[in-house]
């Protein structure tokens, strides 16, 4: 290899106040490890001295603490943008001590080719293998690597022996033209490959590799609880009962699911229901569930951005390797969340909700109003544009204190035109060709808490005139009541109208 190794402490000191910084990896998976702990010793010490130390951050999703956790403690974050879901970060954004922008997946890539936003000084990149021209490839995700690769001025590479070599291959790196030079992107089947199975970069660029053997920080999954396998029943049950009627075709459909215990149960239960033929997966995060299902011969091949998986799933694929390349395929982000490829498919997509409204508008990234949870992460790029938009979310949160079923979204990441299907563990919405007031009443009846059902079909009452019948006095009158008292089934119309 004719490329010089250094440290990560070496690599964190070429990086200045103010640097712009691209990563690879999605979610956990794929995000480098060492330099960025080197780079928040850094700061910290900068700090001590009275000087400032901040970067400018482009990931593809949320990150790996070594990421997101160690940079966000040491106050070391200018500016983030697209996803996160770390604690410590979460906080920073909230206090607002880092400026956090929450962007589509599927658009960050042409977003920085366009200018739209700053362009990276570093990328730096988790690779399994390096060649002297500069082909790199990547580990268990790919997320905005192949641009902030050609975009940065300057690459640092983390060489992770942890990851076999042997992962060439299950890459497929595209980068679409920008307009009005844009095709299709031509993707006809979640298998179908379209680009090479490395990134190309300009050695020149390149200044250094710093060697590591660190696995990825994908957190464990809690295991299914009641709700959460209901739940799961309910979308399986759902869309057994479409291809009944013949609305899915009789070889399904691909589907995409997010993150999280929710998606995980789903795809339990699909796989379970014995009306639900094996499918394929076009989605951006492969978690374990659609393992569990592929090898249980439920689901025939997967599509996605990143391989977010616990330690025993990906070594399970890993010790398998030749046999999972047919099967999985990694995709940069617009590409596995392309919304051009997700109408073209018909994908199914299910996703989870922190809150709707009675009107079918759907909030996934705001506690009450104001404090970021994680951000709208790839849900909107599948929502507006798939067969069948499916939302899932508990009925309630913090014990019954919350109703996630309230009379007006207290923020709004998917509205009411693009939200098909809202299910909970109570049952299923189909809000499909229904008035604001119909899709009122179907939700109430159909998804919200027993205790709720009457405090929201009061509210329908007190609506005012027009179409859709809010009374803006008590429109928030949930939330109000939460902030005021710490629980929304306090709420007395009474006190807004
Ligand atoms: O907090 O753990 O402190 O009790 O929110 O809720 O039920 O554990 O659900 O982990 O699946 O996350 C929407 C955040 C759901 C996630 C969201 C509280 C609740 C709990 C988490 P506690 P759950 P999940 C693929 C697609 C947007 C991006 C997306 C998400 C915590 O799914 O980030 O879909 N989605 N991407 O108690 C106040 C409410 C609440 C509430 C729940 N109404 N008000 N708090 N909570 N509902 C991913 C990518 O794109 C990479």
């Amino acid at each position: 290899m004719s490329f010089k190794k250094i440290t990560a402490e070496e690599a964190a000191c070429l990086i200045k106040d103010n640097d712009v910084v691209g990563f690879s990896g999605f979610t956990a998976a794929g995000c480098p490890k060492a330099v960025t702990k080197a780079l928040a010793k850094r700061a910290e010490e900068e700090h001590a001295k009275g000087n400032p130390f901040k970067i400018g951050m482009y990931s593809g999703a949320s990150t790996g603490d070594s990421i997101d956790g160690v940079l966000a403690r040491a106050h070391a974050i200018k500016f983030r943008t697209p996803y996160q879901s770390n604690n410590d970060l979460r906080t920073e954004l909230n206090k607002r001590e880092a400026h956090y922008f929450d962007l589509h997946l599927s658009e960050l890539q042409q977003y920085l080719r366009y200018g739209f936003l700053q362009k990276p000084d570093w990328a730096i990149l988790e690779v399994c293998d390096i060649a002297d021209d500069g082909k790199v490839y990547l580990t268990s995700a790919v997320g905005i690597a192949p641009t902030v690769a050609r975009l940065a001025d300057r690459i640092i590479i983390e060489l992770n022996k942890y990851h076999p070599k042997e992962l060439a291959g299950i890459h497929d790196i595209y980068e679409p033209a920008d307009p009005p030079f844009r095709r299709e992107i031509p993707v006809y089947k979640p298998s179908d490959r379209i680009g090479v199975p490395y990134v190309q970069i300009d050695p020149k660029k390149i200044v250094g590799i710093v060697e590591t053997d660190l696995p990825n920080e994908v957190g464990a999954f809690t295991p299914l609880d009641k709700v959460t396998e209901q739940i799961g029943k309910n979308v399986a049950d759902f869309l057994s009962h479409e291809m009944k009627l013949g609305r899915i075709p009789a070889g399904f459909l691909p589907v995409q699911s997010g993150v999280g215990n929710v998606a995980n149960a789903v795809l339990g239960a699909m796989g379970a229901n014995e009306d639900i033929p094996p499918f394929e997966v076009y989605t951006e995060v492969i978690q374990d569930s659609v393992i569990k299902l592929m090898k249980e011969g439920n689901v025939r091949f997967a599509s996605g951005c990143s391989l977010t998986l616990s330690t025993p799933a990906l070594e399970e694929i890993y010790h398998n390797l030749s046999e999972y390349k047919k099967k999985i395929m990694l995709r940069p982000q617009e590409i596995s969340n392309s919304p051009e490829v997700a109408r073209r498919l018909g994908i199914i997509s299910i996703n989870t909700a922190l809150e709707a409204d009675i009107f079918g508008n759907v909030n996934s990234t705001h506690v009450l109003g104001t404090r970021m949870m994680n951000g709208i992460g790839g849900s909107g790029d599948f929502c507006r544009n798939s067969y069948l938009s499916i939302f899932t979310a508990p009925s309630t949160a913090k014990g019954g204190k919350i109703s996630a079923i309230v009379p007006m979204a207290s923020h709004i990441d998917h509205s009411e035109h693009s939200v098909k299907i809202l299910i909970t563990e109570h049952g299923i919405a189909d809000l499909r060709g229904k008035s604001p007031i119909q899709r009122a009443e179907t939700i109430i009846n159909n998804c919200v808490d027993p205790q709720y059902k009457d405090l929201l079909n009061q509210y329908l009452r007190l609506g005012q005139q027009g179409h859709t019948p809010h009374n803006m006095a008590a429109a928030l009158a949930f939330h109000d009541t939460f902030i005021k008292t710490g629980d929304m089934r306090n709420v007395k119309w009474s006190d807004y109208v």
